[in-house]
């Protein structure tokens, strides 16, 4: 069967009817990647890893899933615009899906604070982009207060169905696997996320009478960590700008996913995310964002703090990080990140000193 998207696929488990007219753009069924070369660097022979690559949807994040949902719904319940406050990636994916729709798009982002690539896609499908001077807190709270007063939708994680598109992710990963992982490993922002995966494993249990449930492992920015210090940050801040976040919308159901599955919130630094950044993609051959990396960057961390030490040497547990964003969304950073090309004479001596063949 043609793969036609995520609401096709899993419809018995999504808030659609035969009357939602399904706007789509075949998002998710990403590849579950075994990192063979990333568990060698770990140096556990206990741990069998996987790359989840959301970087892979039409948009390049894994905001396509939940965007599907919410502006199919918008459409089907009549709505002319929907609205979002994003640090990027929402922005890009709600824009490209109501460019598709024929619904008009607004969007509000924290000026100077939205990576490259992210700030082109939402131009280019013609959202009408406000930059507004402040953080993205700020701009959500703009962003729901218009969308009370005014008749456009929210597509914010706020809004139910984007959680519904969204936790699919989840049921692939069972799917692909053929079980359910022992443990997750993912980058907390706004927290939708984090609260769609848990609810989509629990979803599942129940259809497959599984025992087994991952234990959610999040990881903020130490610089934007609100989740982790108990309480929210004014001025988060962190090179990881899509988790650039101090007042999290989803905090009370992130904390209850992190509790219920006996996982953990902790932080990563923006020098651990660099170095999980250039690792995933030295190593593996995939380019994602920095707040992507911060899953790796987590695992290494927990790895490195002897978390997975108790495991029996012939056991052997089964982890997923999520990779949640394309790197061509933020080239800056990677430009940033490595060596500039050396410039050298055309001619085939100058050439060859270099490469060192
Ligand atoms: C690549 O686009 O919040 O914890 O406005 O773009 O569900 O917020 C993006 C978040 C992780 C965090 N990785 O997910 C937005 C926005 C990437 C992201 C997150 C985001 P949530």
């Amino acid at each position: 069967m043609i793969y036609k998207g995520v609401i096709e696929r899993y419809r018995e488990f999504l808030p659609v009817s035969s009357k939602t007219p399904v706007i789509t753009m075949y998002e998710g069924n990403t590849p579950l990647l075994r990192a063979v070369n990333l568990e060698r660097r770990l140096g556990l022979q206990s741990i069998e890893l996987y790359l989840k690559c959301e970087g892979f949807n039409p948009t390049g994040s894994f905001k396509d899933r939940g965007m599907t949902v919410a502006v199919s719904k918008a459409v089907e319940e009549g709505a002319k615009a929907v609205m979002c406050a994003s640090t990027g990636n929402t922005s890009a994916s709600a824009a490209a899906y109501s460019s598709r729709s024929g619904l008009k798009c607004i969007v509000l982002i924290p000026e100077g604070a939205i990576a490259l690539g992210k700030l082109s896609q939402a131009m280019i499908h013609n959202a009408e982009v406000v930059a507004v001077r402040g953080n993205f807190d700020t701009a959500l709270n703009l962003a729901r207060e218009i969308c009370e007063k005014y008749p456009v939708t929210l597509v914010n994680s706020i809004n139910p169905y984007r959680i519904e598109g969204q936790k699919t992710a989840s049921f692939e990963i069972v799917d692909s696997l053929g079980r359910f992982p022992d443990y997750q490993f993912m980058p907390v922002g706004n927290a939708g996320n984090i609260t769609a995966y848990w609810k989509g494993y629990k979803e599942y249990q129940k259809v497959k009478h599984s025992d087994c449930l991952p234990k959610m492992m999040g990881f903020q920015a130490s610089g934007s960590a609100p989740i982790v210090l108990g309480k929210p940050i004014k001025n988060p801040e962190t090179i990881a700008t899509a988790i650039r976040i101090g007042n999290p919308a989803s905090w009370k159901k992130a904390v209850e996913a992190r509790d219920e599955s006996g996982g953990v919130i902790d932080t990563v630094t923006d020098k651990e995310i660099i170095t999980a950044y250039k690792l995933i993609a030295g190593t593996e051959g995939i380019f994602v964002e920095p707040a992507s990396a911060s899953s790796v960057a987590g695992l290494l961390k927990y790895v490195k703090k002897g978390y997975f030490s108790e495991i029996k040497s012939k056991e052997t547990v089964t982890v997923v990080c999520i990779l949640t964003g394309h790197g061509l969304k933020d080239p800056d950073r990677a430009i940033k990140s490595v060596r500039m090309p050396k410039v050298v004479s055309a001619n085939l001596k100058s050439v060859l000193k270099v490469i060192r063949l």
